[in-house]
């Protein structure tokens, strides 16, 4: 991949189109009517930039901090601060104050965009934080909100003429493990992520129409849902409460075609997916399902398939690596791995002192490629980055075909009488019991066995929790997976702890389990 030295990612994912008589090609759509054409959203981008520079006093190489549901505006300020050279900051919508307080800090943001319902939050992180000094929210019909003051200003802007390599934007990560860290992706980056997995793995058309639940704040919504089918022409549709029966029937509504969800919301879907015949085999329009943010359990894949008619296309990717580095197209999925590396990409698996193991041994996965973990002063970049190897701290094992194997989080894994076991593994088998909605997997510990296996498990409803119950659900895994998997203690729960982004948060399932011990 090559790119020049100066390089505006807003300029080529945007202005560029407009240039090439695309302009009134649909980009945008929201619930209420709203159709944006690419020079609808050129026009909003460049008035909020003119609002940063000339009203809020932005330079570039300023950082701001944005926080919305997923909505046309947020998508219209993200760009504005592509064109005006700023840094954009964007925050997950149900961040508090504390937490905003956390980022205005470490990122040292001096300037914020805002929707108007999110305002509260934000209002009393400002009044903590030095470094910020101009907030404006949009959204607002009011005659201080950011419409009033685009109205001041042309629709034209000069976009800012930036490096490939200057920083356009700090994610941060969502903290499954630990406190979130910020990592840094530069214009060309961005670029890249367009010229890879969606080119190679996804291969969607500019007739598709996106849609999908991941926030614009986490890069898997970012790349899914604006940047990818900007890169091609497509349109997306951006909806502010994705949950999965307001998805469900969002896609039908707006003939979505393509979209992005984590396995969670997959699994809440299905029935209602089939009830609505959204899937294209089946007559509907969906045609391609992507998943990420945690593993695809086999069960899940093979539940959406029976619903939908489609072959879902798994892929991992990290905040740190800015999108999906391995991943299957729908005809080379194969049930219980991600996929193998995209092209751009190497993968390896690495044993404890950075040395690629044989295939079918489990170690850590490294991968290397046109994007890389650049942590925000962090020492904890010499940990995630070794000989220019980028440790997601998955643990993994390749096949002799390049597949790869997800196994656990390499601090997820449990030991139990010596024997490795990976949570995802054991929680897939027991989604494949028709009781189980969800359930999460954690390793407990024990006098004689060091850890054994204890699973948490969400019933369906219909299905009430016995000691019949839980003696059915270690039989079924018994038989399903290797005996010694099964869980020895199970206790049945209304719901499990999960991040915004769908994660299984099993450091929480944990942390309850040592509280009571
Ligand atoms: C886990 C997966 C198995 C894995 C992300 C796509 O999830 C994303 O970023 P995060 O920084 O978390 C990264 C970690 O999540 N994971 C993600 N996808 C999968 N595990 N199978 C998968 N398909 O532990 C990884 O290290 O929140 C995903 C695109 C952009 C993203 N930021």
């Amino acid at each position: 991949l090559q790119f020049p030295e100066r390089l505006n990612c807003a300029t080529e994912l945007l202005d560029r189109r407009v240039e090439r008589g695309e302009g009134e090609r649909l980009c945008i759509q929201a619930p209420g009517g709203v159709r944006w054409t690419y020079r609808d959203l050129q026009a909003h981008a460049n008035r909020i930039a003119r609002v940063l520079v000339e009203d809020m006093g932005l330079v570039p190489g300023n950082r701001v901090l944005l926080r919305s549901p997923n909505n046309p505006m947020l998508a219209a300020c993200w760009f504005a601060v592509m064109k005006a050279g700023g840094i954009a900051v964007a925050t997950m919508p149900l961040l508090r104050a504390k937490e905003l307080v956390h980022i205005i800090d470490k990122a040292e943001i001096s300037h914020a965009l805002a929707d108007r319902t999110l305002a509260d939050e934000l209002q009393a992180a400002a009044a903590q934080c030095k470094t910020l000094r101009e907030v404006r929210y949009f959204n607002d019909p009011s005659p201080e909100g950011l419409e009033a003051a685009m109205e001041r200003h042309p629709a034209a802007f000069d976009n800012v003429d930036t490096a490939a390599t200057d920083t356009c934007m700090l994610a941060f990560t969502s903290g499954t493990t630990g406190t979130p860290k910020a990592t840094m992706h530069f214009h060309r980056d961005v670029m890249a992520v367009c010229a890879c997995w969606p080119r190679h793995v996804l291969r969607a058309s500019p007739d598709d129409v996106f849609i999908g639940s991941p926030p614009l704040a986490f890069t898997f919504g970012l790349g899914g849902l604006l940047l990818f089918p900007m890169s091609i022409g497509a349109s997306t549709v951006l909806l502010e409460k994705a949950t999965p029966p307001n998805l469900v029937q969002a896609i039908p509504e707006f003939r979505a075609t393509v979209l992005f969800t984590a396995p969670t919301s997959y699994r809440a879907m299905a029935a209602q997916a089939a009830e609505l015949r959204i899937g294209a085999p089946h007559g509907g329009s969906l045609r391609k399902c992507v998943s990420a943010g945690e593993a695809l359990p086999a069960a899940t894949r093979q539940l959406w398939k029976q619903a939908t008619g489609i072959e879902m296309i798994d892929g991992i990717g990290s905040t740190e690596m800015l999108h999906i580095f391995i991943s299957a197209d729908e005809a080379h999925a194969r049930p219980g791995a991600t996929g193998t590396v995209v092209p751009g990409y190497r993968a390896c698996v690495m044993d404890e002192e950075g040395r690629p193991v044989p295939p079918g041994t489990v170690g850590r996965l490294a991968v290397k490629g046109p994007t890389g973990c650049r942590y925000l002063a962090d020492e904890r970049q010499r940990q995630y980055v070794k000989d220019g190897w980028n440790y997601t701290g998955d643990a993994y094992y390749m096949d002799e075909d390049g597949y790869f194997h997800y196994q656990s989080r390499t601090d997820d894994l449990i030991v139990s009488a010596g024997y490795n076991i990976g949570a995802p593994e054991v929680e897939d088998a027991l989604l494949q019991h028709p009781a189980v909605a969800e359930c999460g997997v954690i390793g407990v510990p024990d006098e004689e066995r060091g850890q054994i296996v204890k699973a948490f498990v969400v019933l369906r409803a219909g299905h009430e929790p016995s000691d019949a119950l839980v003696r059915e659900l270690q039989d079924f895994v018994k038989q399903t997976i290797a005996p010694y998997k099964y869980p020895r203690a199970i206790e049945f729960r209304a719901s499990l702890p999960r991040t915004e982004t769908g994660k299984l948060q099993r450091f929480r399932l944990r942390q309850e389990q040592q509280a009571r011990a």
